[in-house]
């Protein structure tokens, strides 16, 4: 007779870690990160791993650290207590009708239900997803502390400690002429060499847009992130269409559905994807199967989590074909300290992927008891 795992018990906790100096974007400054942690129990004895976050609380999107665990405690526990914890897919597919949306929370619990499968079946979580065609991928640094000076000492020091060899910029927060000052000065501290990108979060309208891309094209940034409201799909199309520079869309594409209209539209050539965002790693490789049918290039996105969730999309991205545009896997980097035994391994500009069982990062249970927010008068920062 042959016996099948169940889920025996989700657990959620949320984690408070301080970042190493102030994150300035568009719609928030981040001095710190949550991470919802989730952890799967199952009836054979593993322990599974996950994790959510977002940016600024509400400020990135639709989706808090705070709901995420409510929906998993309240909604997604509840329905997938006593399921089968051998086969994925067909767990998660129990939450497709009773639980709209939820991008986020069910991506932590997908992580953790193929971690521990992963565990017990002694394979990396990227073959579970059928084999790694990598085992590192490139991870740019976001730029993000405010200041020009500070921003280029910055980045020199990575460039030497070669950790990180692009970087990314995030505008939108000033006016134009600030922001593009801003970039310019950037560019002559590092020089005419060094790959810049910028991402606008959707802070411009669609004639800001037009203006700022023209200047950032001549300042030779090579990519332009969701520069307009994700709602505004038809700009997005005609920035695309106008502009030499290729246009990122990150807001606008969560899973694959996102991924096809935005093709039909033409409003895009690049996607960066994010497992919170589709929904999981399986859906960001649907999305991704859907970006190279149309030729839209892949760029492998963050939403700043910690090491769980970024080697989670890790093992993602490491099993899709082409990833042109690299990834941005630096969020445990941002983070003073960290909630796994082990930190990542960045090293050469390429995060590495693990070949251990399942994640491959195990959870640091004294760290949890220490930044976890319900432990009793745990300052923030
Ligand atoms: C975003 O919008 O892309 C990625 C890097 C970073 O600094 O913020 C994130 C979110
Ligand atoms: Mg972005």
């Amino acid at each position: 007779m042959s016996y099948t795992p169940s889920i025996e018990s989700i657990d959620t906790v949320l984690v408070d870690l301080p970042t190493i100096r102030p994150h300035k974007l568009a719609m928030a400054t981040m001095s710190h990160q949550t991470l919802v942690v989730v952890s799967i129990r199952t009836t054979d004895g593993f322990v599974g791993i996950g994790e959510a976050t977002t940016i600024g609380g509400l400020a990135y999107g639709e989706q808090s650290p705070e709901g995420i665990k409510l929906a998993i405690d309240t909604y997604i526990s509840p329905l997938l207590r006593g399921a089968d914890a051998g086969n994925v897919n067909a767990t998660m597919q129990l939450l497709v009708s009773p639980i709209q949306g939820n991008s986020f929370a069910k991506s932590a619990v997908e992580t953790a239900l193929l971690d521990a499968h992963g565990q017990r079946l002694g394979l990396p979580v990227h073959a579970l997803l059928g084999g790694a065609l990598r085992t590192s991928l490139p991870v740019l640094w976001t730029l993000a502390s405010g200041d020009a000076t500070r921003d280029v000492d910055e980045a020199l020091a990575l460039i030497e400690a070669r950790r990180h060899r692009v970087f990314k910029l995030k505008i939108g927060r000033r006016s134009l002429a600030d922001d593009v000052a801003h970039v310019a000065a950037i560019r002559r501290g590092l020089g005419g060499e060094v790959m810049l990108t910028v991402d606008v979060n959707q802070a411009w309208d669609e004639a800001t847009a037009v203006r700022g891309i023209a200047s950032l094209e001549d300042l030779g940034v090579a990519l332009i992130e969701q520069p307009i409201s994700r709602r505004n799909r038809r700009g997005l199309a005609r920035l695309a269409d106008r502009f030499d520079v290729p246009v990122m869309a990150d807001e606008a594409v969560h899973d694959a559905q996102d991924a096809f209209d935005l093709a039909a539209d033409g409003a895009a050539d690049v996607y960066a994807l994010k497992i919170s965002q589709a929904g999981g790693l399986w859906p960001t490789l649907r999305a991704a199967a859907v970006a190279d049918a149309a030729g839209v290039g892949i760029y492998g996105g963050t939403l700043l989590e910690g090491s769980i969730g970024s080697i989670a999309a890790a093992h993602a991205f490491s099993a899709c074909p082409h990833m042109t545009w690299g990834t941005e896997l630096f969020g445990p980097l941002l983070l003073k300290d960290d909630v796994v035994t082990e930190r990542l391994v960045y090293r050469d500009f390429e995060l590495q992927l693990p070949q251990g069982p399942g994640l491959g990062v195990r959870l640091d249970a004294n760290k949890i008891d220490f930044y976890r927010r319900d432990r009793a008068s745990r300052p923030v920062a």
